[in-house]
């Protein structure tokens, strides 16, 4: 016999040999009796998950020999962790649950039936434009029909998701995707269970559970002891674990099913019941390495893979079912034969299958968008406020409707819009740090929890992997999320769950989940009172490089009514991930001439005009100063101040110009930016974002794309981190490079 495994072939000649050497089959127990004293799992059930962990051996065999002549293109497998097949007996199927790429046994166990399974899994392996979830875009455990929702490879950043699945799916809603007993079912590593968005999920599930908000979250970590080659110390699990405030902790031996069985029934019955968060630690094996090309003998000792190697879940179920006289040896291993030939037949059925053959079917999934939908729902958001929602509206409003009020500023008129968004949609939900009692830092939010109370106005922990991880559930599930991340620059360390989870959800699952949120993040630069970096962010290069992504960024109040709108009905419509991106220096900005000129304020739209006022998705408005034909301004944010400032400068010079608001940087409004740059011929970009990486190189790139002939210039923010104080004007964009800029192209 061999030493360590690293192959299939040792693999199988391991398990054959140990299934051999059982002891002759004991007294048969009924199948509907325990499988042993002392559990719960019948025979019946044991042979039926003793199935779905055959398969899920099988899948992986499979997928190396699919590797072995290049037409698979995934060998992470399941081996050693087959136990996991008994978390899903655990569950009742219509629990949504979120998997670890190695619970593959869980994936069977819940199928149809095992060539289901095999089948959708083995297109992933192949990446066949007929895998059922990605399409072939990921290799990835997922299933609308099984409540199975695609995760990435992003190890542990599924969890906060899970989180706020659980979050919203505890909480009373018509609109709920899952049933209201469902509990959420989450599976990860050890190495994972220490990463910093695996830590925020238990740190956030302890907080809710801590402040008596129900959680009904099943955390399971699938614990091999090893992290690729990286081993988890001694007994760190268990104490780390275990010592998680709210978070309820149980173990068993994962590579026993009975035991698994009964403590994740167990587990779960205590969080269906309670409404409350655990965490089920599992000690596993790693079989046959990380992944197909990994040899795990270059950092492993022959005794610790053999170690593993005894303890081969598959060779302990079967001991158990010979030993409940369920199976002989013989028929264990010709019931592994039969299962492994229907894996093998299916994997030749599959490597013949068409892959994703052009861009437009790749990215089909990724963000539609329904421009037309959009707007149809705006208009019907608008009948309800006009008509049957009148009465709510007027009241929502403590009488005094915003569009019988005088102009507001930029904050006033988003808090009326977030107003009438939560009348419109008893779905949505608005969150995040100081948004409710406080009002939000600069009183965007204020009233919004005194007049649609905490349920759906709540402040959350401070963590914004967390908040972000909520939307990502609550969106998931059916709710319409509008979180707050209170500045820009602490958007970026939870950036990954707008990128690698908001962003692909769509991707990976062909549609079947979507993830609609409109993330509302106050930034930019400018602030007179509140300086430094951390409060004048002014960099959005992380959010429009992600594909499908909506960046709106408002200037002025009366266009961030419509813009909100539009993008809470994409959101809504088309499952959107939007960020609504407010500049803070203009939240309270009333003048834009002169001192009390009050021309930066603008008059509220009631229903009556957001229909004939709706701003679609990637389109500019125009400023004419002038003749408006001497000079086009490109610009965004504070820029259109700036601009518009400069504009009337040049205009009493006798210089007409357009000043442009980009107001959406993703996707650019790139048709409107090039018929009004060839208008004058002469385009000067006024970007408040950096000059390397910053919106300017998008539009000028966006510009030569689209055959802009003429003359250029670009006046951005310097390459810089911003200071504190007064300091900050040498590194922002100001007035004078804005109107020197201006000259030298007027001089062309
Ligand atoms: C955030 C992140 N960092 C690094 C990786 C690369 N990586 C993939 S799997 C893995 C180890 C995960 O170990 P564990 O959580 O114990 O799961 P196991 O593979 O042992 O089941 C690493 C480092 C990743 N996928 N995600
Ligand atoms: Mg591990």
């Amino acid at each position: 016999m061999l030493n360590f495994v690293t192959t299939p072939q040792n693999l199988d000649e391991r398990f054959r040999d140990a299934v051999t050497a059982l002891p002759a089959p004991g007294t048969r127990r009924a199948p509907g009796d325990a499988v042993r004293d002392g559990s719960t799992l019948t025979g019946a059930r044991a042979l039926e998950l003793f199935d779905a962990q055959l398969a899920s051996r099988h899948l992986d065999l499979a997928a190396r020999w699919l590797r072995s002549f290049n037409e698979g293109f995934y060998t992470i497998g399941s081996s050693g962790h087959e136990g996991n097949a008994a978390i899903a007996a655990a569950l009742l199927p219509t629990d949504p649950a979120l998997l670890h790429y190695r619970s593959a046994a869980f994936f069977c166990a819940r199928a149809k039936s095992l060539a289901d399974a095999a089948r959708d899994v083995l297109r992933g392996v192949v990446a066949s434009a007929h895998e059922p979830i990605a399409g072939g875009r990921h290799k990835v455990f997922g299933s609308a029909d099984l409540n199975i929702v695609p995760t990435t490879s992003t190890i542990g950043s599924h969890l906060p998701r899970a989180v706020g699945l659980a979050f919203s799916v505890a909480r009373a809603h018509a609109a709920h995707r899952w049933p209201a007993d469902a509990i959420v079912a989450a599976t990860f590593g050890d190495a994972s269970a220490n990463h910093a968005t695996a830590t925020a999920a238990l740190n956030a599930a302890g907080w809710f559970e801590h402040s008596d908000i129900r959680l009904p979250l099943l955390l399971v970590c699938e614990d091999n002891g090893l992290g690729v080659s990286v081993p988890t110390p001694d007994g760190w699990l268990a104490a780390m674990l275990s010592s998680r405030p709210g978070v309820r902790y149980t173990s068993a031996d994962g590579c026993d099913l009975a035991g698994t069985y009964d403590a994740a029934a167990e587990a779960a019955g205590y969080v269906r019941r309670e409404r409350r968060p655990a965490v089920l630690h599992l000690p596993m094996v790693r079989l046959m390495g990380h992944a197909g090309a990994d040899a795990e003998v270059a950092y492993r000792t022959t005794e610790a893979i053999t170690r593993d190697l005894e303890r081969d879940p598959l060779v302990h179920t079967a001991r158990t079912l010979v030993e409940a006289g369920l199976f002989s040896p013989e028929e264990v291993i010709t019931r592994y034969d039969e299962i492994g030939w229907q894996v093998r037949k299916v994997a030749e059925e599959v490597l013949g299958e068409p892959k994703l053959a052009s861009v437009a079917q790749i990215v089909g999934p990724l963000a539609p968008r329904r421009p037309l939908r959009v707007a149809h729902e705006i208009t019907e958001v608008a009948t309800r406020a006009i008509g049957p929602g009148a009465a709510t509206r007027l009241q929502a409003f403590d009488g005094k409707l915003p569009e019988q009020g005088g102009p507001l500023t930029l904050a006033q008129t988003i808090n009326a819009t977030l107003t009438d968004a939560l009348l419109a949609n008893p779905g949505a939900l608005l969150f995040g740090e100081d948004v409710a009692r406080k009002g939000g830092v600069y009183g965007v939010t204020k009233k919004l929890q005194e007049r649609f109370g905490s349920e759906r106005v709540f402040d959350t922990l401070l963590d914004e992997t967390t908040i972000l991880g909520l939307a990502l559930g609550a969106g998931l599930d059916g709710m319409l999320p509008i979180p707050e991340i209170q500045y820009l620059a602490y958007l970026h360390n939870a950036e990954d769950q707008l990128r690698g989870e908001a962003a692909t959800m769509s991707f990976f699952s062909s549609g079947a989940y979507r993830n609609p949120m409109v993330v509302r993040i106050a930034g930019l630069a400018y602030q007179q009172a509140f300086g430094g970096h951390f409060h004048n962010d002014n960099s959005v290069a992380v959010l429009r490089d992600i594909p499908g992504l909506v960046l709106a960024v408002p200037a002025r109040p009366g266009d961030a009514a419509p813009m909100l709108r539009t993008c809470l009905a994409s959101a809504a419509a088309d499952g959107s991930v939007c960020v609504f991106l407010e500049p803070i220096a203009l939240y309270h900005t009333r003048d834009l001439y002169e001192q009390g000129d009050n021309e930066w304020l603008s008059p509220y739209a009631g229903p009556v005009s957001w229909s004939s006022e709706h701003v679609p998705v990637g389109r500019a408005r125009t400023y004419p100063v002038g003749n408006a034909s001497d000079l086009t301004i490109v610009t965004f944010g504070n820029g259109v101040r700036l601009s518009l400032r400069v504009a009337a400068r040049l205009a009493e010079e006798g210089f007409g110009s357009r000043v442009v608001d980009l107001r959406w940087l993703s996707p650019l409004p790139a048709a409107d930016l090039v018929r009004e740059a060839s208008a004058t011929g002469r385009v000067l970009i006024v970007d408040e974002t950096r000059r390397t990486g910053g919106v300017g190189e998008g539009v000028l790139a966006a510009l030569v794309d689209g055959g802009f002939v003429g003359s250029a210039r670009r006046i951005a923010a310097a390459d810089s981190l911003i200071p504190l104080g007064p300091a900050a004007q040498h590194v922002l964009v100001g007035e004078d490079a804005i109107t020197q800029g201006a000259h030298a192209l007027l001089a062309r």
